[in-house]
This record gives structure tokens, sequence and C-alpha cells, in this order.
């Protein structure tokens, strides 16, 4: 094999280049092993392998270069090999690589803590613990409401995605194929409407708030709820923004009943909606808000935040792990929190957002498939239906999300019924990129 390194970041090329087929004959060559070697069940979306990322871009292993549209999934949104990310990792690496902070701390980790307990919404006594993955956030978040109230029901939402451990899946709402046959599930969790101005008849934001606390108070009695966990906005089951007024009127009722509010900003938070967290857009302040994805430029890394009392309610030892605030994670996480900062990527992420809203809102007006265009900052959606029932359309879905990819876009769907393409690009992507990757997208819809 010759040895080739291609190096990525922002000095990678930045423009959408075919030249072979896709997927081309090296990417075909790997997915062939990959069939031999790697679990049939850990699927992937598009049929290419990667060489290198950045910037809005990423090359694959014959040469082929992508409009990036999907950031790993929301993480990648200070760019891939971010430089600061890539120099804090690099001399982090040469100091040390692992002691485990729960046997020897160092400092990094208690400065993700002190700039978590900062940035996160709320002007009281803060504390946070670092994990590896959203899921081991989720958990952990569950863990300390429990502990710190006493109780043990935890309610979750419609449409909820929380992660594919034992526990994160109990809360994740979608059978195929997060929970298919994976049972039995942990107990003591409940589910309950949430607010989808889209589909759920024009009920209000308060609306929508009181049909949820209605039924927990029915079916469980507010007195027995630990926690209820909320996507502010919702990713995997279709971007979903509530209407407003839906989060405040249940922050409200949690915070009467003693309720823990955990808000999962797992994939809405950093910058990604614009502002540093996705409840910041209604001045919702959660008691525990979990947040992984974004906050580390792709290295794994995960916290819970949250008032000091809650926080701190469990014995000692009680909350841990092996790897959790791993060195070269929380190097990363200080580099790519200062990316946000002095790159200034919350705008960014406002600026890529009136590019996507105002391009898809302009072809809807001749498009009735597109049935609604929302979402706040980076975080956008397009909902495609069968315009005489409004009903959703995931084939016409998948074809434009496969004509994305055989045409050098990197592009996700999403939602309940697969019938939602989302648009998370990295931050640090240029404007005549996410206008050319946005242009591919309109082609898709028109040739499907
Ligand atoms: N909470 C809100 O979006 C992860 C899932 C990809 P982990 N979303 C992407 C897939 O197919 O598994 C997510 C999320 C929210 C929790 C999680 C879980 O985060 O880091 O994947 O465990």
């Amino acid at each position: 094999m010759t040895a080739h390194i291609t190096v990525g970041g922002p000095d990678l090329i930045q423009e959408r280049r075919l030249v072979t087929e896709i997927p081309g004959p090296r990417s075909r060559e790997i997915l062939q092993r990959k069939e031999s070697a790697v679990a049939r069940s850990v699927g992937h979306t598009l049929p290419i392998v990667a060489d290198a990322a950045g910037g809005g871009t990423l090359l694959d292993v014959d040469g082929n270069s992508f409009i990036d549209l999907g950031s790993g999934i929301a993480v990648t949104g200070v760019g891939n090999s971010n430089p600061r990310v890539v120099r804090a990792v690099r001399e982090q690496l040469d100091r040390f690589t692992h002691t485990a902070f729960t046997v020897v701390p160092y400092e990094s980790y208690i400065a993700v803590a002190e700039k978590l307990n900062e940035i996160t919404p709320g002007n009281f006594a803060k504390r946070t613990a670092l994990f590896n993955s959203g899921s081991e956030a989720v958990e952990n978040a569950v863990k300390i409401a429990r502990r710190a109230t006493g109780r043990q029901a935890i309610v979750a939402f419609e449409h909820s995605f929380h992660g594919r451990t034992n526990l994160a899946m109990a809360l994740t709402a979608k059978s195929a194929p997060y929970k298919q046959g994976f049972g039995p599930f942990a107990p003591e969790i409940y589910r309950v409407p949430g607010s989808y101005p889209y589909r759920d008849g024009g009920l209000t934001g308060p609306e929508a708030a009181r049909q949820a606390i209605e039924q927990i108070e029915n079916e469980l009695g507010a007195e027995s709820v630990a926690a209820i966990i909320i996507e502010p906005m919702q990713g995997e089951g279709g971007f979903i923004v509530p209407a407003e007024g839906f989060l405040p009127t249940l922050r409200e009722w949690t915070e009467r009943n003693g309720i823990v509010f955990i808000a999962d900003e797992i994939q809405s938070g950093f910058a990604r909606t614009g502002l540093w967290f996705a409840v910041d857009h209604e001045g919702v302040v959660p008691d525990l808000i979990t947040m992984a994805k974004g906050i580390a430029g792709g290295l794994p890394l995960s916290a819970v935040t949250g008032r000091a009392e809650l926080m701190d309610a469990a014995q000692v030892g009680g909350l841990g792990g092996t790897y959790g605030g791993n060195p070269i994670a929380c190097a990363a996480a200080l580099a790519a929190i200062e990316s946000y900062e002095e790159d200034e990527l919350l705008g960014r992420a406002r600026r890529i957002g009136e590019i996507l809203t105002g391009r898809f809102t302009e072809l809807q007006k001749a498009d009735p498939r597109i049935g609604q265009v929302r979402g706040r900052g980076a975080m956008i959606a397009v909902e495609l239906v069968h315009p005489d029932t409004l009903s959703p359309d995931p084939a016409l879905t998948a074809r434009v999300v496969k004509y994305a990819h055989e045409n050098g876009v990197i592009l996700l769907a999403c939602g309940t019924y697969g019938n939602v393409i989302r648009f998370l690009p990295p931050l640090t992507i240029e404007d005549q990129l996410l206008q050319e990757g946005i242009g591919i997208v309109a082609e898709g819809l028109a040739r499907s």
C-alpha cells in the first residue's frame, strides 16, 4: 500500500470536484472490506471513504471533493481539523494522553467545566461532569436527577432521540431502527406528546405544553416525576422547532413541581442554532443540560452541566468513568470553544441560516412538495410531503438525498417519517460553497 497523507483543515481544496464515478474504485474496495469485517448493523449513509476534511469540504480516497452539509451529524461546527483544535491536541499529545481524571486530575478538565458553567444559561452556582458520548451524558443526567429528587419517573417526548445505550434508547421514541429487538427497556420512562407545529393541528405552545402536563398529571402524578428530558429543538425526530411558549410553559410547571428540567442540547447546542444553546432563543433556563457533538471539534467528549445542588447530590464516586473528560478531548474542547468565540461562529451560524431559509422559502413558492422550511441558525430542515394530503414523502426525500450524494454533496435526512432533509453545515463553510450545495439539492428536487 502506498502511504500518502492529505492534510485536511481549512487548507483543503474548497470546491466540489468529482473525478470518478461515485463511489470510486478505491472507496468500493475498502467498503467491500467493511462488509466482511464490520458488523452489518453499523450502517453508513454515503458509499464513499473519507481521506481528509476541513472548511466546508470532505475529500474521499478517490480524490472526489464533497461539499459537507452534515458536519458528521452536527459535530464539526468549528470545521474538521480546525487549526486551533489540531494545535491544542498536538500539544497535549506530547505531554500525556491519559491519567483517568478520577485517579489523577488535570487542569484542562477543570477549565472545560468552568467554561461550560459560564456559557450555559442560568445565573446560579453550577457544576459540570464530563463523559465520552452523548448517550453517556444523557444516562448521567438521569442518574443525577433521580439521586437529587429521590424520585424515579422520567418523562420524554414523542419524536425524541436521546441515544443508543440502554437507558438512552428507552428514552428515544422511534422503534426502527433504534429499539427494534433490543428490549427489555429501562423502566420508569414515560412518553408524552410534544409540540410539532406543522403536524399537531395548530396547537399554540402553551396549549401543547398543557396537553403534555395534563397527561403526566393524570397518568403519573407530578410528585413521582424526577425529570423531564427534552431536546429544545428536536434533531433526529425532524428538526422540530416547538411552538413559541411550549418550552417556557413546561419549564414553569417543572419548577412549581420540583421536577428537574433536562435540556438535551447534544445536537442543538454549541452555536449550531446561532446562539450557544437552543433554549436561549426563548430564555429558558434548564436545571441540567446535556452536551456533546459540537463541544470538541470532533473528539469524543460530552458533558452534563447544571445547578450545583443537583450535580452535587450524588455520593463521591457515584459519577465517573475511565475515559470521561479525556485530556486530549478537553484540550480540543477548550480550543473549539475559543474558535466559536474568536472566529465569531455564532454569527456565522445565523448567516448560514439566512441563506438556507431564504433559498428554500423561495423554492417552496413554486414547489408544494416542500411542506415546511424550518429551523434556527445552521440547523435548518425542509419537510417533504405529498402536496394534496401533506402526508410525509420519504421516497422523494431518499431520491433527493441520493442525487446529492451522487453529485458531490454530503446531505442527511431525518424525521420520524424519514421525510425531512436536514442541513448541518460546518460553520466554517464559505457562502459560495453553501450556495452551490443548495443548488445541487434544488436540482435534485427538480429532477425527482
Ligand atoms: N441526544 C439530541 O442528537 C445523537 C445519532 C446518530 P451519541 N444524534 C446522532 C446515530 O445514528 O446514532 C444524539 C442526539 C441527541 C443524544 C444523542 C446521542 O449521542 O454521542 O451518539 O451517543
